[in-house]
């Protein structure tokens, strides 16, 4: 199979799919993996709060061992979270850490230098640290507060506005946190060019209906063409 650069087209990538074990069964992996990928997600990381390193080795070896196969097979990369460890023992594409998991070296002495890095971020500052230090994208929020990630206060879409002006657009920066269909225009107009959706995909009736009208949107966003 060719071989893809996926950290090339991060920059290009609109939609960040979670497959985030908080809403979906063991037994239903695959199947919301492969309707988050037919609905079009540039980006899938599979989320699994609540396990830890043996437990997510084991949903990727045991539970839904071709998770990464499938992920390859529609040319997307399978990023892995918390655990650089588990990312390269399967040799995922990527890992995503949060603020409290160290810097990029100590994870990146792991992983190598292939590999997709990560970064959380919850404020300004901590997004320009993460770009400077030398991460591949950033997550951004939570915009809005969510019920997938409790206890995190929303972050606003004026510290949207205010990262756009400060970070290249090529950069990848992908806005998280409370994003439904409903407020998706509202966030592009803050600045938003990349965003992840998590339970509004995963709690939608029809996924990869739901993907395809949220990927057309951001898309056929018009804002991008003033940069
Ligand atoms: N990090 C910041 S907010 C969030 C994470 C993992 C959860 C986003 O989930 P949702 O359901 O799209 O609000
Ligand atoms: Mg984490």
């Amino acid at each position: 199979m060719e071989i893809v650069d996926y950290r090339a087209h991060l920059s290009e990538a609109k939609l960040y799919g979670i497959l985030d074990m908080g809403y979906v069964a063991e037994g239903e992996m695959l199947q919301v993996a492969e309707q988050l990928l037919v609905g079009g997600v540039d980006v899938l990381q599979l989320r699994a709060k609540g396990y830890d390193e043996a437990g997510v080795l084991r949903l990727l070896t045991e539970v839904a061992p071709s998770l990464l196969e499938l992920c390859r097979t529609h040319q997307i990369p399978l990023i892995i979270n918390d655990f650089p460890k588990v990312a390269a023992a399967v040799r995922a594409d990527g890992v995503h850490i949060g603020q409290d998991d160290g810097n990029l070296a100590s994870v990146r002495r792991i992983v190598g230098e292939d590999m997709i890095v990560g970064r959380s971020t919850h404020s300004v500052d901590q997004a320009i640290a993460a770009v400077d230090e030398g991460f591949d994208y950033i997550g951004f929020g939570p915009l809005f507060p969510t019920p997938t990630k409790k206890g995190r206060p929303g972050i606003g879409l004026d510290a949207v506005s205010e990262l756009n002006t400060m970070v290249d657009p090529a950069f990848p920066v992908f806005c998280i946190g409370g994003v439904v269909f409903e407020n998706l225009e509202l966030i592009l107009d803050s600045g938003a060019k990349r965003v992840v959706i998590v339970s509004a995909l995963l709690q939608s009736e029809d996924l990869p209906v739901a993907a395809r009208g949220v990927k057309k949107i951001l898309e056929g966003n018009p804002r991008q063409s003033k940069h």
